[in-house]
């Protein structure tokens, strides 16, 4: 048994954020407003690349607060948070010395917020993780998806992976202490063999942190299912549902489709009966602030968790 597992299993409650250059757009581009999936608008809007980098210039999330963003979830009774390193944008929220299109060189905030956030989650008991998308990349020529500004049949994925993903899933393995796990999210471009090669390349870094199953190839250190998945009946093994809290993973302005206290219990306890962790979505808005329903539904699901919760 992968020693990660017994934390990941007793956890049974997790918080998911997604956060990146698309949450300052919050659901509008030019003169469109867009609903759902808040994270895909580069996509939905075939922006160009070079015209969506510009929103890096003034993305300046001055009221993010780690210390605030890990005892609301602490409060919430949430055992471990994953954050988006890097989305399917392209952006690093991280310090990042492959890339110059990071929070750091690319954005007026100059500040690595996952450094804080990385310590203010250890500082309140929570195992702290990153999301990294490894395959799609619609920042640069060689990541997958970017069809409309860069030709497909050109692309060469494995030059992606080795000068971009792997170097910067080492990043985050050696400079943010010790992971509880990465969220690797939509494989593609490796055959099995690759994707082993990647893997081991990676796990000697940290042996203890997990990796979710799609990292590809049924390689993963425990199951995700699809987005707002439930099994039907119970499963056993490890594994994890996710939900956003609204409609949108990335913040959506217009967006008012909270689930409240109820329906979240709701959720956990269907996960939970059934031998699961439920991983909960906030999208956190361009300051860094996150929607207020999120704070305030949250905090009230921690405290019916207090009351007639197991711990
Ligand atoms: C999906 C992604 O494409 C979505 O944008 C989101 O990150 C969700 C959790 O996973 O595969």
């Amino acid at each position: 048994v992968h020693p990660g597992l017994k934390w990941f299993t007793d956890a049974k409650f997790g918080l998911f954020i997604h956060w990146g250059l698309y949450s300052k757009l919050g659901g509008r581009w030019k003169d469109s407003s867009y609903f759902g999936s808040g994270e895909w608008i580069m996509n939905r809007a075939q922006a160009p690349a070079s015209e969506y980098a510009e929103i890096a210039k003034t993305f300046n999330p001055v009221d993010f607060n780690a210390s605030e963003w890990a005892t609301t979830a602490k409060e919430a009774g949430i055992k471990y948070l994953v954050i988006t390193a890097k989305h399917h944008e392209g952006f690093s929220m991280f310090d990042s010395k492959v890339t110059n299109f990071d929070i750091i060189d690319a954005s007026p905030y100059h500040k690595d917020p996952m450094k804080e956030l990385a310590e203010a989650c250890r500082q309140q008991g929570l195992r702290f993780g990153f999301y990294y998308s490894q395959y799609l990349d619609w920042h640069e020529p060689n990541g997958g998806g970017n069809t409309w500004d860069f030709n497909k049949s050109a692309k060469d994925y494995k030059q992606y992976y080795q000068s971009k993903s792997i170097p910067q899933l080492k990043e985050l393995l050696n400079n943010y202490g010790p992971l509880g796990l990465i969220w690797f999210d939509m494989p593609g471009g490796l055959s099995e063999s690759e994707t082993k090669t990647m893997i081991d390349s990676l796990k000697v870094i940290q042996p203890t942190c997990l990796f979710s199953s799609r990292v590809g190839h049924g390689l993963g250190d425990y199951k995700d299912f699809g987005d707002s998945e439930v099994p039907p009946t119970p499963i056993s093994g490890a594994w994890e549902s996710i939900y956003t809290h609204n409609d949108s993973w990335g913040y959506i302005q217009h967006d008012m489709n909270f689930k409240s206290p109820t329906e979240i219990i709701r959720l956990l306890s269907n996960v939970a009966s059934k031998g699961g962790n439920l991983m909960l979505n906030v999208g956190p808005d361009g300051n860094g602030k996150w929607p207020a329903y999120s704070i305030l539904y949250l905090k009230e699901t921690g405290k019916w968790l207090k009351k007639y919760g197991e711990s």
